[in-house]
């Protein structure tokens, strides 16, 4: 540790959940009180899907306890089976939802500048077993979405996003929910917008809309008929509630995350080996959700497990996401896609990626000590 440089009194962690005032909330929660109705389709979850509908920009939308949950909902609903292409360089929850529903991960190698599934090698890894496509826009960087649409429409493959890093990202003015044939939302109290735990999806065909809330709701028609297997994938009231209030803070968070995203980029120019991910595009609304630095182990002189261990003696608590790839995982790494010659790409960014604090709740001094402190271990190779 150098001596110049303090460590934070308090511990830095990469997110803070965006918390809306406390009076607002109780007050509101006296709606649920009044109506004596906590979930199962209530006003609230009603008033939350319609306000989610015009911030996402999506024609329909189904709300879910959590975004795993809908994700697993979403195979179901399309009716996915035996192979699905996707990526290793992920949170664990996009392969396994496939195991949930009886379905194999085929990984497949991703893009060294986005990270997002390589769509060029989507088509060699296509089989007679292949149903489908689940492409997560990691960090929120939109994937490859004409090319995954075309392999996907020339082989009839169904295509799923896993947009839980993209809330509110848009392509050339369109919600990112509106591609593909489903997107999945995640609303953990991690992300930019939180419901503490929930999560949605959105899609374009308005016959999925029913579809999918019978398959949230165990299957259940009415009180005389259940029509199909379903899952309890209801949000409740007090979720709704809360994305209610927090939808109302989103703008403001963001001005701040831009300026803690300048900052960032200040103080990181020029540091040899240490490179920011951003997707600042002018066709695009980026999703100010995770800042992700690449550690050039060679040219920066340190590794990145050795920025992640030290950042920790100045109680800053960064995060590998997303290491270990998930192809490298006991229960994935027996399939023959998970070889390292299949993704020779993502076994290598994983080693180097680094994902820095990143909330509004940071200053600016925050950001520039956090700089320094980096910097500072890049001075004292050798
Ligand atoms: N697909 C993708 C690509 C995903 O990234 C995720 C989730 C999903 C699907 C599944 O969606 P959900 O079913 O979760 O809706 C966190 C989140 O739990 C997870 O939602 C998220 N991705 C993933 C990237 O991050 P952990 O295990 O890394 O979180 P944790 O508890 O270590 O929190 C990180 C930091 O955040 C902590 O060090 C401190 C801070 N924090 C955390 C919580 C929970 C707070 O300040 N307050 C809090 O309440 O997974």
């Amino acid at each position: 540790m150098t001596s110049a440089i303090k460590p934070f009194i308090n511990p830095i962690y990469i997110s803070r959940p965006l918390l809306p005032d406390l009076d607002d909330f109780t007050e509101k929660l006296k709606e649920v009180w009044n109506a004596q109705w906590l979930t199962n389709n209530g006003p609230q979850h009603i008033l939350f899907e319609k306000k989610l509908r015009e911030v996402l920009k999506v024609p329909y939308l189904s709300v879910f306890n959590n975004g795993t949950v809908a994700l697993i909902v979403a195979c179901q609903s399309l009716r996915l089976s035996g192979e699905v292409i996707t990526t290793p360089f992920t949170f664990p929850a996009t392969p396994h939802v496939l195991m949930w529903n009886g379905i194999k991960p085929i990984f497949c190698d991703i893009d060294p500048v986005t990270m997002n599934i390589d769509a060029e090698k989507i088509e060699s890894m296509i089989t007679p077993q292949t149903t489908g496509i689940l492409a997560v826009h990691v960090f929120g960087t939109p994937c490859n979405i004409d090319k995954i649409q075309e392999v996907a429409g020339r082989y009839g493959l169904r295509v799923i996003y896993d947009a839980a890093h993209a809330f509110g990202v848009e392509l050339d003015g369109a919600g990112i929910g509106t591609f593909g044939d489903i997107t999945m939302f995640s609303f953990h109290a991690t992300k930019l917008f939180h419901t503490a735990e929930g999560g949605a999806l959105t899609f374009n065909d308005k016959n999925l809309k029913p579809y999918i809330d019978l398959l949230k709701n165990f299957g259940i028609k009415n009180e005389e008929e259940v029509i199909m297997p379903g899952i309890n994938g209801k949000m409740n009231e007090l979720q709704a509630v809360l994305g209610i209030l927090v939808l109302n803070y989103i703008e403001e968070e963001i001005k701040k995350r831009r300026v803690i995203l300048d900052t960032y980029r200040k103080c990181l120019e020029g540091i040899n080996g240490i490179s920011l991910i951003t997707t600042d595009k002018s066709n695009q609304k980026m999703s100010y959700q995770y800042l992700v630095i690449r550690i050039n182990k060679e040219l920066f002189g340190r590794s990145r497990d050795y920025v992640y261990q030290e950042l920790k003696k100045y109680n800053v608590f960064t995060r590998k996401y997303f290491y270990p790839l998930c192809s490298n995982y006991s229960c994935y790494k027996h399939l023959p896609s998970s070889n390292l010659a299949n993704l020779p790409i993502a076994n290598k960014i994983v080693d180097e990626v680094l994902s820095l604090p990143f909330y509004g709740g940071l200053t600016v001094d925050d950001v520039e000590r956090i700089c320094n402190i980096l910097k500072s271990f890049g001075d004292k190779k050798s």
